[in-house]
């Protein structure tokens, strides 16, 4: 087999919300596979800056642009300016996402919204600008970044459940519609991962904490540069027959029905 079925040169790839965490780790992976990175972000300038300066450090040619994921006039202009400045967009990874931990009898609807509107609509949004081109040049891979929540619900996060649930059903969907243009559009289920968004769950001696060890057959939080593997493959050549799948990197927590903590 020639790894040149997961080589990326050439290629432009676009991750949202790519300024930390899995979306970093993520760019940094298709990055080191040859792609030229297109660094999101709506945060601050100064954030994406330091983003962009990470991958160049690592020598991976890297490009920023600030835009907000939920706005689809931003989103169509940025595209277009992309497009212009730097290349077709060959690889998108819908990563941009938030949470917000709230017992659903108590959210507020306007949270509710919000989270449905970062984690399920910006992906609509971000895929339908990029998939015109792609379905021009009859090529191209989209990843959305699900969760185990896409399979599993868990107290306090209902909406994010809502929302990554749905966000696999608009993976299959995306694939079902753009399969015909040499489209592939696929997702990746991060189990649970030591980042900023799962730090407050995640200190030591924090009763969560101790659930997803024993929760989570390999016994440990994932490091961020482990699904760096799954979104090259995703990425490449190698993945070209795979469509409408949701690749789990959970360390097997979804194998398992779990175990009694004292085991
Ligand atoms: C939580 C976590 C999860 C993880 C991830 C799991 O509060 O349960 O934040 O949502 O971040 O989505 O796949």
């Amino acid at each position: 087999m020639s790894t040149k079925l997961f080589d990326l040169s050439g290629k432009v790839a676009l991750v949202t919300g790519a300024t930390h965490g899995l979306g970093m780790a993520m760019a940094i992976g298709i990055g080191h596979a040859g792609a030229t990175i297109i660094i999101n972000g709506n945060s601050s300038q100064e954030k994406i800056d330091k983003a962009v300066a990470q991958l160049q450090s690592e020598g991976i040619k890297t490009f920023g642009y600030r835009f907000d994921v939920t706005d689809e006039t931003a989103v169509i202009k940025a595209i277009a300016k992309i497009e212009k400045e730097v290349g077709s967009i060959d690889i998108l990874v819908n990563n941009a996402g938030i949470i917000k931990r709230t017992p659903l009898a108590e959210m507020e609807v306007t949270d509710f919204e919000q989270v449905i509107k970062v984690d399920l609509v910006s992906p609509f949004i971000v895929s339908k600008a990029v998939i015109q081109g792609m379905m021009q040049r009859k090529s191209g891979k989209i990843i959305n970044i699900c969760s185990m929540m896409s399979e599993l619900g868990r107290n306090t996060v209902g909406a994010y459940a809502a929302a990554k649930g749905g966000l696999k059903m608009l993976t299959q969907n995306m694939c079902v519609e753009w399969a015909p243009y040499n489209v592939q559009v696929n997702g990746i289920g991060p189990g649970y991962f030591a980042t900023e968004q799962t730090q407050p769950i995640r200190v030591d001696g924090h009763p969560f904490n101790d659930f997803i060890i024993n929760r989570t057959p390999a016994g440990i939080w994932g490091d961020p540069d482990e699904l760096q593997g799954a979104a090259v493959f995703l990425s490449s050549k190698a993945s070209d027959f795979v469509n409408g799948q949701v690749l789990y990197v959970d360390g097997g927590i979804l194998a398992t029905i779990g175990k009694p903590s004292n085991e």
